[in-house]
């Protein structure tokens, strides 16, 4: 059954690999789930048809057959369900890598995508430079506890999965912001799943859409 997945017809980030479709077509890649792509503009996201699928008009979507699903945690657990390599055998261990999926999506997540809506669309508003420094401080208490539990180890239970995939794709969103390089460990974890060669077909196939599309002057 054919799988299509909806991204961006134009990222914001232009091609770093930070909108959601990227988790969606790593965990694909995983498993080796061939997949098609349709791209959407940010009008088309917020009109009916998309609404349809996503009621909050964002991307990424996923349709197979009949069924239709949004937010990329379902996504990814969907697939990781339905194919082996992302989540372990052992019922346990399994529970324990939906536990870090929910981690990474959670806890983790929320205070690193605020400090990117405050760089991006509150840098100009006159507490913005009062407000940062508290992002940052939440963010750094949460990098801290992770880099506190992962230790040495290469994953975060055991093998790589779902969990570390979503976890990872979190974490790339502080490169720009230098605060991974605190954490030689974490900066390590992250450097591990971008290794991946399923990270690397996912990365090129959404920089292949940025670089595709005509470029403003
Ligand atoms: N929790 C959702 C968040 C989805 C989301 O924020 N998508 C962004 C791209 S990464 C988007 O569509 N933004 C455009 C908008 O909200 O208008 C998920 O994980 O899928």
């Amino acid at each position: 059954m054919t799988i299509t997945i909806t991204a961006f017809e134009r990222s914001p980030d232009r091609g770093q690999g930070l909108a959601r479709d990227m988790p969606v077509r790593w965990a694909l890649e995983e498993v080796g789930l061939a997949y098609e792509v349709r791209l959407v503009s940010f009008e088309a996201m917020k009109e009916p048809p998309h609404r349809a699928a996503n009621p909050f008009g964002q991307i990424p979507t996923y349709e197979e057959g009949e069924l239709t699903l949004f937010e990329s945690g379902a996504i990814v657990f969907h697939i990781a369900q339905r194919r082996s390599g992302l989540l372990p055998d052992d019922a346990d261990a399994r529970d324990r890598a939906v536990t870090w999926m929910f981690a990474a999506l959670s806890t983790v997540e929320p205070p690193i995508v605020e400090r990117s809506m405050a760089v991006i669309f509150e840098s100009d508003k006159p507490w913005a430079a009062e407000r940062l420094p508290a992002i940052d401080a939440r963010i750094r208490t949460r990098l801290h506890e992770l880099a506190d539990r992962l230790g040495d180890a290469e994953w975060l239970d055991g093998a790589f999965s779902a969990g570390d995939l979503l976890m990872v794709a979190v974490l790339r969103r502080l490169h720009r912001s230098g605060m991974l390089d605190e954490y030689p460990g974490l900066h390590a974890y992250v450097a591990r799943g971008e290794a991946r060669p399923a990270f690397q077909r996912a990365f090129a196939d959404q920089l292949a859409v940025f670089n595709a599309a005509p470029q403003p002057d």
